[in-house]
């Protein structure tokens, strides 16, 4: 089939079964224009429990469809590609967080979102990039173990009054990007701000203008009074970013700044998934039960 009836069916079926499309900002950029919402893994997991539609069509990575299933065990969630997983979120299983309570006892674990569902079930809240100060700082604890990302976590200690107890993960896109891109970028852009995700190395979130998660980056781009900013972080963000703002002009920090696993997701699979309704993603109750009380805190702090 031409890409042109791949889309035109992909419409039809949605249309015929009642489904949503819902796609993570990194995806690829023909992804982004044929799902009716584009968004952070916040927003997609707030959206997913607000939709009335029986199927939700998840295009991004394992642990945010697995997120969206939490939030609507009653949904139908596809993915048109059960393998793209995040390397992120396979750094730690359930046994790592349970031996690190064990070890560290009356400590409360903060996970990223970016963790299996049976990481968040062990956990005692989740936060996103966009709102992890606003999580750790709404604790009454003075010590919090924060679990994968060790940037994200230093900046979150940074942030806040709290001394964190990092685990010792990374994102192996965000660590890419280096302080020598950085400098680079702004040789050749002297007037651009530098905006950075929380995962990148310290290095450079010190050298960024502005530490923004991706949702962040969407909704300042059109109040920021800059023309140009180079952006550190996955380049599929930089879609988004040019449309909306066509005013304006976005550099990648480094082209290649590309998660693979969020590229598997193809039009051919969507269509093949809203086809076929699988892969579907299948949770116990009872780790549905247990990670939703720890997301539930997650979704109250925007
Ligand atoms: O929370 C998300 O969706 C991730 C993984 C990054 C971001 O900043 O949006």
């Amino acid at each position: 089939m031409q890409i042109e009836e791949i889309i035109t069916e992909i419409k039809r079926l949605k249309q015929e079964k009642g489904a949503v499309i819902l796609a993570h900002n990194y995806q690829p950029d023909e992804i982004q224009d044929i799902a009716d919402f584009v968004g952070d893994s916040l927003e997609l997991s707030r959206k997913s429990a607000a939709i009335e539609a029986g199927i939700i069509v998840f295009c991004g990575v394992h642990f945010m469809a697995e997120t969206a299933k939490i939030l609507s065990p009653d949904k139908k969630v596809l993915v048109p590609d059960i393998t793209a997983g995040c390397p992120l979120a396979e750094e730690l299983t359930a046994e790592d967080v349970r031996e690190i309570k064990k070890r560290l006892k009356g400590r409360r674990v903060v996970a990223y979102v970016n963790t299996t569902a049976e990481v968040k079930a062990e956990s005692d809240v989740c936060c996103t990039s966009a709102n992890a100060i606003k999580v750790v700082s709404s604790l009454p604890d003075k010590e919090i173990i924060f679990v994968p990302d060790r940037n994200l976590a230093d900046f979150v200690e940074e942030r806040s009054q709290k001394k964190i107890i990092s685990w010792d993960g990374y994102c192996p896109i965000h660590e890419n990007i280096s302080l020598k891109d950085i400098k680079k970028m702004k040789k050749l852009y002297p007037e651009a701000e530098v905006w950075a995700h929380p995962e990148c190395r310290s290095e450079v979130r010190e050298a960024a203008d502005r530490i923004l998660s991706t949702g962040q980056m969407i909704k300042e781009a059109p109040n920021s009074a800059v023309k140009e900013i180079i952006i550190a972080t996955e380049i599929g963000i930089l879609h988004r970013l040019r449309k909306e703002n066509p005013e304006k002009k976005f550099y990648p920090a480094n082209e290649k700044a590309i998660c693979k696993n969020m590229k598997k997701v193809t039009l051919e699979k969507v269509y093949e998934c809203l086809k076929k309704e699988q892969p579907e993603i299948v949770l116990e109750e009872k780790i549905i039960q247990k990670a939703k009380e720890a997301i539930n805190q997650m979704v109250k702090y925007i």
